[in-house]
């Protein structure tokens, strides 16, 4: 099976950087896959994505340096099975509250007897080669998001659930969840605490950690602060960003820069 570029950069202990495809579109998705990045997730839960757009974007990754992965729209069983079966490589599941959510994030990425995953690896069996069946379990990652006020209460338990590869934090919820505005000021409490909670938790566990930021300066803490995955952002945001700052550069206005946000 085609090895997971990805799962290897972190295990050898590279913070791995992940592109964040929200566009819906194959062509974005391909040109963010050759930006550099380590991994691309196609983002069903705030993108305009279904799960037909979702496997286009993933057949566009193929042709690309980058590890496919996906967020699903939820925790569901039938979806993550399909993103799986269309090559996905991973799955970073939103809004993770209990360990027993944790378990069935497991239960759909894992085939029996470690999961209740359904075999038929579609157009997996196509990207990750004619042995997937005998190597999909160790390959594949299965990652938890922790931003809920459920999800950090049950952290610990969350973070022991085996065949988890790892958690990640999505930033705005989490904010939501300390209660504070979802813009995140990552280098304040309440949000650095649980920033630092959550990472910890996952290495006291022997799994992996990876965060979503909102811009480099916060990325460039993040991975300073060793964790496993780091992603820059989504797509949006990268060409927002850049479309302004081509604007402010010619027209010589001051730079207003990528600003924060989506
Ligand atoms: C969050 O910040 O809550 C996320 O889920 C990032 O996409
Ligand atoms: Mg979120």
């Amino acid at each position: 099976m085609r090895t997971n570029a990805l799962k290897a950069t972190m295990k050898a202990g590279r913070t791995a950087v992940v592109g964040w495809a929200s566009l819906g579109s194959g062509y974005a998705a391909e040109v963010l896959g050759h930006g550099g990045v380590d991994a691309v997730c196609v983002d069903l839960q705030h993108g305009p994505i279904f799960l037909d757009r979702a496997v286009e974007m993933l057949t566009a990754l193929s042709s690309t340096p980058a590890t496919p992965i996906a967020r699903p729209s939820g925790n569901d069983f039938a979806e993550i099975n399909k993103l799986l079966d269309a090559g996905a490589y991973g799955v970073i599941v939103p809004m993770i509250d209990t360990a027993e959510d944790a378990r069935r994030v497991v239960d759909a990425v894992r085939y029996p007897p470690r999961g209740r995953r359904s075999f038929g690896p579609a157009r997996g069996l196509l990207y990750g080669g004619s042995d997937y069946a005998a190597h999909a379990d160790d390959e594949l990652l299965a990652f938890a998001m922790i931003e809920t006020p459920q999800g950090l209460a049950n952290l610990d338990a969350i973070a022991g659930v085996e065949g988890l590869d790892g958690l990640f934090i999505g930033p705005t919820d989490l904010s939501l969840a300390l209660g504070v505005p979802p813009s995140p000021k990552w280098r304040e409490e309440p949000l650095r605490g649980a920033i630092a909670r959550i990472h910890a938790a996952a290495k006291a566990h022997g799994k992996l950690s990876g965060i979503f930021c909102m811009s480099p300066e916060m990325g460039a803490d993040m991975r300073a602060a060793g964790f496993d995955m780091v992603v820059p952002g989504n797509d949006a945001m990268l060409l927002r960003g850049a479309a302004q700052a081509w604007c402010d550069a010619i027209r010589g206005e001051a730079a207003s820069g990528p600003k924060p946000g989506y």
